[in-house]
Protein backbone atom coordinates (compact mmCIF):
# COMPACT_ATOMS: atom_id res chain seq x y z
CA UNK A 1 0.00 0.00 0.00
CA UNK A 2 2.98 2.50 0.96
CA UNK A 3 4.40 1.21 -2.12
CA UNK A 4 1.69 2.30 -4.17
CA UNK A 5 1.16 5.81 -2.42
CA UNK A 6 5.03 6.28 -3.02
CA UNK A 7 4.62 5.21 -6.79
CA UNK A 8 1.72 6.75 -7.60
CA UNK A 9 3.28 9.93 -5.73
CA UNK A 10 6.16 9.65 -8.16
CA UNK A 11 4.05 9.15 -10.89
CA UNK A 12 2.13 12.22 -10.04
CA UNK A 13 5.73 14.36 -9.63
CA UNK A 14 6.68 13.31 -12.79
CA UNK A 15 3.73 14.04 -14.85
CA UNK A 16 3.07 17.41 -13.13
CA UNK A 17 6.89 18.20 -14.00
CA UNK A 18 6.18 17.07 -17.67
CA UNK A 19 3.29 19.13 -18.05
CA UNK A 20 4.87 21.74 -16.25
CA UNK A 21 7.49 21.90 -18.86
CA UNK A 22 5.31 21.28 -22.07
CA UNK A 23 3.41 24.31 -20.00
CA UNK A 24 6.47 26.03 -19.69
CA UNK A 25 7.59 25.77 -23.17
CA UNK A 26 3.95 27.01 -24.51
CA UNK A 27 4.45 29.81 -21.93
CA UNK A 28 7.89 31.15 -23.41
CA UNK A 29 6.95 30.95 -27.01
CA UNK A 30 3.93 33.51 -25.49
CA UNK A 31 5.80 35.24 -23.81
CA UNK A 32 8.24 35.83 -27.00
CA UNK A 33 5.22 36.37 -29.21
CA UNK A 34 4.17 38.96 -26.52
CA UNK A 35 6.72 40.57 -26.53
CA UNK A 36 7.72 41.37 -30.09
CA UNK A 37 4.05 42.41 -30.39
CA UNK A 38 4.38 44.92 -27.64
CA UNK A 39 8.00 45.82 -29.50
CA UNK A 40 5.89 46.57 -32.49
CA UNK A 41 2.86 48.62 -31.29
CA UNK A 42 5.70 50.49 -28.86
CA UNK A 43 7.60 51.64 -31.97
CA UNK A 44 4.46 52.46 -33.55
CA UNK A 45 3.36 54.43 -30.52
CA UNK A 46 6.72 56.47 -30.50
CA UNK A 47 6.62 56.83 -34.38
CA UNK A 48 3.19 58.57 -33.68
CA UNK A 49 4.45 60.28 -29.96
CA UNK A 50 7.04 62.08 -32.69
CA UNK A 51 4.90 62.76 -35.31
CA UNK A 52 2.14 64.39 -33.03
CA UNK A 53 4.71 66.88 -31.55
CA UNK A 54 3.89 69.38 -34.18
CA UNK A 55 6.47 72.05 -32.31
CA UNK A 56 9.13 69.08 -31.30
CA UNK A 57 9.89 70.14 -27.62
CA UNK A 58 9.36 66.82 -26.85
CA UNK A 59 6.22 66.62 -25.31
CA UNK A 60 2.24 66.54 -26.77
CA UNK A 61 -0.17 69.24 -25.13
CA UNK A 62 -3.72 68.89 -25.58
CA UNK A 63 -3.81 71.20 -28.41
CA UNK A 64 -1.40 68.95 -30.46
CA UNK A 65 -3.81 66.25 -29.73
CA UNK A 66 -6.74 68.07 -30.30
CA UNK A 67 -5.66 69.33 -33.50
CA UNK A 68 -4.26 66.06 -34.87
CA UNK A 69 -7.54 64.44 -34.37
CA UNK A 70 -9.31 67.19 -35.76
CA UNK A 71 -7.86 66.68 -38.96
CA UNK A 72 -8.11 62.56 -38.79
CA UNK A 73 -11.72 63.52 -38.29
CA UNK A 74 -12.15 65.75 -41.60
CA UNK A 75 -10.47 63.26 -43.62
CA UNK A 76 -12.99 60.30 -43.01
CA UNK A 77 -16.05 63.11 -42.59
CA UNK A 78 -16.47 62.39 -46.48
CA UNK A 79 -19.28 64.88 -47.18
CA UNK A 80 -18.23 67.44 -44.46
CA UNK A 81 -21.14 67.88 -42.99
CA UNK A 82 -19.35 67.44 -39.12
CA UNK A 83 -20.67 63.76 -38.50
CA UNK A 84 -19.44 60.31 -39.51
CA UNK A 85 -22.01 58.33 -39.93
CA UNK A 86 -22.61 54.65 -40.70
CA UNK A 87 -21.09 54.73 -44.22
CA UNK A 88 -18.17 56.84 -43.17
CA UNK A 89 -17.22 54.53 -40.58
CA UNK A 90 -17.65 51.83 -42.16
CA UNK A 91 -15.60 53.03 -45.22
CA UNK A 92 -12.74 54.31 -42.63
CA UNK A 93 -12.45 50.34 -40.75
CA UNK A 94 -12.62 48.75 -43.88
CA UNK A 95 -10.14 51.29 -45.05
CA UNK A 96 -8.04 50.22 -41.51
CA UNK A 97 -8.49 46.67 -42.06
CA UNK A 98 -6.42 46.55 -45.28
CA UNK A 99 -3.22 47.77 -43.47
CA UNK A 100 -3.68 44.67 -41.79
CA UNK A 101 -4.03 42.58 -38.73
CA UNK A 102 -6.45 44.47 -36.28
CA UNK A 103 -6.38 47.94 -37.42
CA UNK A 104 -9.93 47.55 -38.58
CA UNK A 105 -11.20 46.19 -35.44
CA UNK A 106 -9.25 48.61 -33.07
CA UNK A 107 -10.70 51.74 -35.47
CA UNK A 108 -14.00 50.22 -35.16
CA UNK A 109 -13.50 49.61 -31.21
CA UNK A 110 -12.46 53.35 -30.71
CA UNK A 111 -14.90 55.17 -32.54
CA UNK A 112 -17.41 52.93 -30.68
CA UNK A 113 -15.69 54.71 -27.92
CA UNK A 114 -16.01 58.00 -29.28
CA UNK A 115 -19.63 57.21 -30.06
CA UNK A 116 -20.76 58.52 -26.56
CA UNK A 117 -24.77 58.55 -26.77
CA UNK A 118 -24.40 55.50 -28.87
CA UNK A 119 -26.53 56.61 -31.97
CA UNK A 120 -24.21 55.28 -34.42
CA UNK A 121 -22.58 58.11 -34.99
CA UNK A 122 -19.56 60.45 -34.37
CA UNK A 123 -19.33 63.62 -33.83
CA UNK A 124 -16.13 65.83 -34.55
CA UNK A 125 -16.74 66.88 -30.67
CA UNK A 126 -16.83 63.22 -29.28
CA UNK A 127 -13.92 62.18 -31.51
CA UNK A 128 -12.12 65.15 -30.31
CA UNK A 129 -12.72 63.82 -27.09
CA UNK A 130 -11.69 60.23 -27.29
CA UNK A 131 -7.65 60.45 -27.62
CA UNK A 132 -5.93 57.31 -27.82
CA UNK A 133 -6.21 55.34 -24.96
CA UNK A 134 -2.45 55.11 -24.93
CA UNK A 135 -2.11 58.70 -24.54
CA UNK A 136 -4.26 58.86 -21.41
CA UNK A 137 -2.52 56.34 -19.68
CA UNK A 138 0.50 57.16 -20.48
CA UNK A 139 -0.19 60.82 -18.87
CA UNK A 140 0.47 59.91 -15.45
CA UNK A 141 -0.50 63.47 -13.38
CA UNK A 142 -3.01 63.43 -15.84
CA UNK A 143 -1.96 67.67 -16.74
CA UNK A 144 -3.46 66.63 -20.59
CA UNK A 145 0.45 67.00 -21.47
CA UNK A 146 2.64 63.60 -22.26
CA UNK A 147 6.09 64.42 -21.33
CA UNK A 148 8.97 62.51 -23.65
CA UNK A 149 9.78 61.15 -20.24
CA UNK A 150 6.14 59.89 -19.47
CA UNK A 151 6.44 58.56 -22.71
CA UNK A 152 9.24 56.18 -22.19
CA UNK A 153 7.96 55.16 -18.47
CA UNK A 154 5.17 53.77 -20.09
CA UNK A 155 6.67 51.76 -23.09
CA UNK A 156 9.24 50.30 -20.29
CA UNK A 157 6.17 49.30 -18.48
CA UNK A 158 4.75 47.77 -21.19
CA UNK A 159 7.37 45.92 -22.19
CA UNK A 160 8.03 44.68 -18.76
CA UNK A 161 4.80 43.58 -18.17
CA UNK A 162 4.76 41.88 -21.36
CA UNK A 163 7.75 40.29 -20.24
CA UNK A 164 6.22 39.12 -16.91
CA UNK A 165 2.79 38.22 -18.81
CA UNK A 166 0.60 40.15 -16.02
CA UNK A 167 -2.18 41.34 -17.34
CA UNK A 168 -2.73 41.83 -21.47
CA UNK A 169 -0.69 43.74 -23.69
CA UNK A 170 -3.14 44.34 -26.15
CA UNK A 171 -3.38 48.22 -26.11
CA UNK A 172 -4.44 49.52 -29.35
CA UNK A 173 -1.98 52.37 -31.05
CA UNK A 174 -4.76 54.34 -32.40
CA1 LIG B 1 4.74 69.56 -28.33
CA1 LIG C 1 -20.23 63.01 -42.49
CA1 LIG D 1 1.53 64.59 -18.09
Amino acid sequence: MVRTIAASLVAALLATTAGSVAAKAADDQDATARKERVEKLNARIEKRFTALDKNKDGSLDRAEIQATLGKAFDRMDKNHDGVLDADEIKAMTERASQRGGKAGEMAEARLKRADKNGDGKVTKEEFSDAEPRWLARADKDKNETVTKAELDAFLAHREKRAETGAGKAGDSAN
